[in-house]
């Protein structure tokens, strides 16, 4: 028969660019979720699943919830808030800078109709000092019952093992789900399209990375030489948009491709042949059907 371990699915929820994806990648030991300095850069569900000796812990990295407005932006709540009712646990993260509790009504009543286990992490304490902590953890430990609450860095990796200490006696016992030796169920192509959306992130301002959405067309590997070609489009909602993501004489879209691409030989291990399009999709952040390929609703 097969070992039992601790196991479970947990979802990583919060406010946008708290470090949900961060700490993410840091469990897995690498990047799976695509990280900024940028609110709202995670859209999908993101399944990274970390395996240890008495455990196998999957976990749910979510896009940040915020007052959305847009179709894309509700869509995008609407997946974090969706996790809620099929997990074992939940991981709730603010970060030090965070506002204290009352300005968050919604999550709190999210949280208490899920009726599941939460956990409060308080992410980087690398940035702040003790004494700022203190009245932060009385805030939130007055709001809602959380099983604990944990400051740590998600960057440095400061307390990481306490949460795990007090993740996973809130999960139950049974058989791996997944195989130990896959850190997420995400294709390479999405993979690849997030990573491309990554560099427009780093790589762009204003409402450029709001107006753009990332498909791979075509993902295909030369079986002699290994050489992995791929055709991907950028999509913006309009002819100013485009032009800034093409940049002068190309050199933007150029960035985003020598950025994007050296990611990918990363994650792949194999040469790449990276291939970038961009296209106008008018108002493609309301557009029902293009956010469902999208897999966003
Ligand atoms: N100093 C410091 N920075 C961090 C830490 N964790 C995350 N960051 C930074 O915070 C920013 C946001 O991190 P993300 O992981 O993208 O945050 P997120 O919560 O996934 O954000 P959304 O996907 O937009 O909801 C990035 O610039 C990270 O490098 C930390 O522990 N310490
Ligand atoms: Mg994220």
């Amino acid at each position: 028969m097969e070992k039992h371990v601790k196991t479970g699915v947990v979802a990583l929820i919060g406010p946008p660019n708290v470090g949900k994806s961060t700490l993410l990648n840091h469990l897995l030991g690498q990047k799976i979720s695509i990280v900024s300095p940028k609110p709202q850069t995670t859209r999908n569900r993101i399944l990274g699943i970390v395996n240890g000796e008495d455990h196998q812990v999957v976990l749910l990295d979510t896009p940040g919830i915020h007052r959305a407005r847009s179709s894309l932006n509700l869509e995008m709540v609407k997946i974090a808030l969706d996790t809620l009712s099929e997990v074992d646990a939940i991981i709730f993260m603010i970060d030090t800078t965070f506002p204290l509790p009352e300005k968050i009504a919604v999550m709190s009543e999210a949280l208490e109709k899920a009726k599941k286990p939460v956990l409060l992490l308080v992410n980087k304490i690398d940035l702040s000092s003790r004494e700022k902590l203190l009245p932060i953890l009385n805030a939130y430990g007055a709001f809602f019952p959380f099983r604990a609450m944990i400051p740590l860095s998600a960057k440095t990796g400061d307390g990481v093992d306490i949460l795990m200490k007090e993740l996973l006696p809130l999960l139950p016992e049974g058989p791996r789900m997944y195989p130990e030796d896959i850190p997420t169920d995400a294709t390479e192509r999405f993979i690849a399209s997030e990573i491309i959306r990554e560099k427009i992130f780093l790589l762009t301002t204003q409402e450029i990375p709001y107006s753009t959405a990332v498909v791979v067309d075509s993902f295909k590997e030369d079986e002699t030489s290994g050489l992995i070609t791929i055709h991907a489009t950028i999509h913006v909602e309009k002819k100013s948009q485009k032009g800034i993501i093409i940049g002068r004489q190309g050199a933007m879209l150029k960035k985003i491709g020598q950025a994007a691409r050296k990611d990918i030989v990363e994650l792949l291990g194999a040469k790449i042949m990276l291939n970038l399009w961009v296209k106008i999709r008018k108002d493609w952040t309301k557009d029902g059907r293009f956010l469902k390929e999208l897999g966003l609703g």
